[in-house]
């Protein structure tokens, strides 16, 4: 078995269910997937965003956008964040302020554009809310940097509704290989409710990243004894 299947049967099973590793439990961490049936070019660079969501705190929540990418081949910039709110949950989030802890040379401004591509993620309610870069493409959110979005909200409401999928949130990310964009909308954990502790969570997906290769192992060699056979 390759190095880069165990990798990715691992990440299946971890991106499946966590939610952080080392965040209190008054935080939850979300990653970022394709959208089907959309633009390909980028979607090897989902990975490289993560969203965490953090209770400040008398009725305030943090969203916190952050960019992992590795920029040896390309410097990926996210461009545009969007949060889409259905009907159900019109009075979810109010009092949006932008730029709240930002890390490196960030700078965002409201901005409701449409989220290219979000014709295509199922349940997507139009742009309720959103931002883009106010300036050039420098206070993007390049590598290491980071963009903190902060609402006047209910903690509990609002990682229910992101796992119930009423509220979703989009990116749209430049500056990718060619000059390419693309755009992706927040993955859901499994575990839904109660939310249960990080620890627990990264320990069930590691397991289930585990099982998955023991599994593969053992069908492997099963097939060459076989065929030896
Ligand atoms: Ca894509
Ligand atoms: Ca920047």
């Amino acid at each position: 078995m390759k190095v880069t299947t165990i990798a990715s049967l691992l990440l299946a099973g971890i991106g499946a269910t966590v939610i952080a590793t080392s965040a209190p439990a008054s935080a939850a961490t979300f990653g970022f997937q394709n959208i089907p049936g959309g633009d390909t070019v980028g979607d090897a660079f989902a990975k490289d965003f993560l969203l965490d969501v953090t209770d400040k705190g008398g009725g305030t929540v943090l969203f916190k956008f952050l960019n992992n990418a590795s920029t040896t081949f390309s410097n990926p910039a996210l461009k545009q964040v969007a949060f889409s709110l259905d009907n159900s949950v019109s009075s979810l989030l109010s009092n949006i302020k932008l730029n709240i802890n930002n890390t490196g040379n960030v700078l965002f401004e409201k901005s409701t554009q449409n989220l290219s591509q979000s014709n295509n993620i199922s349940g997507w309610d139009g742009t309720t809310f959103g931002a883009d870069p106010d300036g050039g493409n420098s206070k993007a959110v390049q590598s290491g940097e980071s963009l903190g979005i902060t609402f006047t909200a209910n903690y509990n409401a609002v990682l229910a509704a992101i796992n119930a999928g009423t509220l979703k949130l989009g990116i749209h990310v430049g500056s990718l290989p060619g000059g390419a964009s693309d755009s992706y909308f927040n993955s859901v954990p499994t575990s839904r409710t109660p939310v249960p502790e990080p620890s627990i969570l990264f320990g069930a997906g590691l397991a289930f990243g585990l099982a998955t290769l023991f599994k593969g192992n053992h069908d492997k060699k099963w097939k060459q004894e076989k065929i030896k056979a």
